[in-house]
């Protein structure tokens, strides 16, 4: 029988090839997003792979988190694999120049929406008592960085909320993964600095950064491990990367 996983921000870097090396594994998908004309391209090209279905909420909704993962049919309620990837840094600036507009989005966005969306599907592993919940953390929740706390702070929340729902979760036979990225040449860079081009082009000159795909293949990798197996934390930096912010640049 197929795996069902449920991917947040699938319609875009991490989430989407993710979502696309999962329909080559044969893993059926619930790809969840704000955007839902990228939802409905992802699902055209993934529908013919496997069974896909698309779910539109932000993150930051919990009602609406809770009311449309309420409403998935019950087979697709049978969730074997949950993906909380849904996140982005807004900005980057010092405390006392910051936007707490922005500091709302990460905080609300990485930490409660990965909370809400995890409390809408864990109830539905634990019936069954089997289940994996894949965090997509960051190097920044391992390493603070000038210009970053706000953002760093978010994702170092994620570093501790996988190993509470470790401590929580591994007696009912539901597995915790914590995947924590060094620079990835998605949208990101993009979001962070609200689509000025060019200076999130240059986030990645000069080296050869991690793309997407490089992310989803531990994701796979993780929850192929045979099930005596927990992957707990993987973290994947380029290779011209040695720490958060030091990147060895041609
Ligand atoms: P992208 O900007 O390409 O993708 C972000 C995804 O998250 C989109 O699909 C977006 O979908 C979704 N998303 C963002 N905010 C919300 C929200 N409020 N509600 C619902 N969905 C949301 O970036 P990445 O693929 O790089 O980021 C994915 C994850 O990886 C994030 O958690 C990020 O922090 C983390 N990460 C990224 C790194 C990098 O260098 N790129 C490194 C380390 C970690 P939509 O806009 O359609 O809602
Ligand atoms: C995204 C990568 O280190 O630039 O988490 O913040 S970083």
């Amino acid at each position: 029988m197929s795996r069902i996983a449920l991917i947040t921000g699938a319609t875009s870097g991490i989430g989407k090839a993710t979502a696309e090396l999962f329909a080559g594994a044969g893993i059926d998908l619930i790809l969840c997003g704000r955007r839902q004309e990228r939802l409905d391209e992802v699902s055209a090209e993934l529908s013919s792979k496997v069974n896909v279905t698309t779910l539109v909420f932000d993150v930051r909704d919990k009602g609406a988190v809770i009311a449309m993962i309420g409403s998935l049919p019950d087979d697709w309620k049978n969730i074997d694999i949950l993906v909380n990837n849904a996140g982005n840094a807004h900005g980057m600036g010092s405390l006392a120049e910051g936007d707490t507009e922005d500091w709302d989005a990460m905080i609300d966005g990485n930490v409660k929406g990965l909370l809400y969306v995890s409390k809408a599907v864990i109830p539905l592993m634990l019936e069954k008592g089997a289940g994996h919940i894949v965090n997509i953390s960051s190097i920044a929740g391992k390493q603070t960085y000038v210009n970053g706390a706000v953002y760093c702070a978010s994702k170092a929340a994620v570093e501790v909320l996988s190993e509470g729902m470790r401590l929580d979760l591994t007696q009912h036979g539901i597995k915790v993964t914590n995947v924590a990225p060094g620079a990835v040449e998605t949208e990101f860079s993009l979001v962070r600095f609200k689509g000025d081009e060019s200076r999130a082009e240059k986030v990645y000159q000069g080296f050869d950064p991690l793309q997407a795909v490089d992310i989803a293949d531990a994701i796979l990798y993780a929850v192929n491990a045979p099930s005596r197996v927990t992957i707990a934390d993987i973290t994947i930096l380029a290779a011209a990367q040695s720490a958060a912010t030091t990147i060895h640049r041609k």
